[in-house]
């Protein structure tokens, strides 16, 4: 048994081979059947001649439909038309598993595409995004394992709000209420004090009621926690790290970034250094082009459209303001109405994938902040003890996954880079 891939590289020419997949598209003139055979690999032009296979199997292919999964076995041919350059010429065909008719064809909507999402992920340009964040997982754990980052394993089931309390998921836990995780950060810096520099990969959740291309329900977090840096050592880490992760989608899957209309050798070129601007900065740059802020004003979809749409490297922005921002920040001692924090937004006007800051270590200033936001303060007690006991300074991110994805891949909706999306409208299928 042979891959496309392997029957496309050629080195089979004029010998016996045998795939198996599922029928992409299939023609027939008579005499001669053409289909058009999928794995995950690829897809390869399989031509069935009447006479050249078993009467039975001729008359099973002929009557089967897209996506009906077959073996094949033949004799590899070139055939200049075919895709790939070649085509097995059918000595054996085998329907194992045949299709009712497809439920999608080529002109769907959108809403159609959702509701059969369970088979709608076959297609080839979700396999090339699937494929895509494979490879940009495998460079963050490569990277973080060769520099030495412990990954663990946090809840997702939490007590506390590590983010915006008006976004929890609410859950019955036996005699009281629990939230979905929407962030493990508070849990990574409980790790840092015996492993000193942790990640993990947990899905988080937020109750996001608007519908916009850059939101989801449930999204995959990369997050890092280390001890001993500061803000400025966070975002060294930041830039090497999605370096890492752009160089495995480069090297693994250039075929499935160009197939996707992504230029594998733009996307390898970024590098660190990043650029970094403030959040005055941009303030004033935003102002230049005509937006309508001032400081204080939030950096939303449309203001970091316009920040990137006409970079080619991401770019961070640094030290925005306390009002926009949670209260475990770290204040900058150089403006005190600011954060030692940065959001990292992808070029081409997608936008903030990083969040990330040097955290506060000091307990009193926390205490007031919480209050201030009316948090209770006894679910946040181990939360305040991590200071009291052997306290260093130390900072953390949280990458988006499906944003990243979403640039990477350079898709329109957030949706296209997760297989099965929820969002406010969806939690089938
Ligand atoms: O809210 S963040 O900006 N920051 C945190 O959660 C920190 N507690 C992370 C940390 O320091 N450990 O979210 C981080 C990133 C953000 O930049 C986005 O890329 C992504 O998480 N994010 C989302 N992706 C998809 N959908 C939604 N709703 C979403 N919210 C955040």
């Amino acid at each position: 048994m042979q891959s496309v891939k392997q029957v496309l590289s050629g080195e089979m020419l004029g010998m016996p081979v045998d795939v198996r997949g599922w029928i992409y598209r299939i023609r027939s003139s008579g005499s001669i059947i053409f289909a058009i055979v999928r794995d995950s690999t690829g897809i390869i032009q399989v031509t069935v001649k009447k006479g050249a296979v078993p009467e039975h199997d001729f008359e099973a292919v002929a009557s089967s439909g897209i996506e009906s999964s077959v073996t094949v076995e033949g004799t590899l041919a070139e055939d200049k038309r075919a895709p790939g350059g070649y085509e097995v010429r059918a000595t054996g065909f085998t329907v194992v598993g045949p299709s009712e008719p497809f439920p999608i064809t080529e002109y769907q909507s959108t809403e159609l595409l959702l509701d059969k999402r369970h088979l709608w992920i076959r297609s080839r340009e979700q396999t090339a995004v699937m494929k895509i964040k494979d490879s940009l997982l495998r460079g963050a754990r490569n990277w973080f394992h060769e520099n030495d980052y412990v990954e663990v394993t946090p809840p997702i089931i939490t007590g506390v709000s590590a983010e915006d309390s008006t976004t929890l998921f609410k859950l019955k836990y036996f005699d009281r209420f629990a939230y979905l995780s929407q962030s493990a950060q508070f849990y990574l810096e409980s790790l840092i004090y015996s492993c000193e520099r942790v990640w993990a990969l947990t899905p988080s959740f937020r109750a996001e009621k608007s519908r916009t291309p850059r939101h989801l329900t449930e999204f995959w977090h990369l997050e890092m926690e280390a001890a001993w840096v500061d803000n400025e050592g966070n975002m060294k880490v930041q830039e090497e790290l999605l370096s890492a992760m752009l160089r495995s989608a480069t090297d693994e899957r250039a075929a499935e970034l160009k197939h996707l209309g992504r230029d594998p050798a733009a996307l390898s070129k970024i590098s660190p250094p990043f650029e970094r601007m403030s959040y005055s900065e941009a303030m004033d740059e935003l102002q230049k082009k005509g937006c309508e802020v001032s400081w204080g004003s939030d950096l939303g979809a449309v203001e970091e459209r316009e920040l990137t749409k006409d970079k080619e490297q991401p770019v961070f922005v640094v030290n925005y303001p306390k009002e926009l921002k949670p209260f475990y920040m770290k204040e900058n001692p150089d403006d005190a109405r600011t954060y030692k924090n940065s959001d990292l937004l992808a070029p081409e006007g997608y936008g903030e994938i990083i969040g990330g800051s040097e955290r506060e270590t000091d307990n009193a200033l926390l205490i007031e902040r919480l209050r201030d936001v009316g948090e209770n303060m006894e679910n946040y007690q181990w939360y305040l003890d991590l200071r009291k006991y052997g306290s260093v300074p130390h900072s953390g991110f949280g990458l988006g996954l499906e944003r990243t994805v979403t640039w990477v891949c350079k898709l329109e909706h957030i949706r296209d880079a997760i297989p099965f999306p929820r969002t406010i409208a969806r939690v089938y299928p």
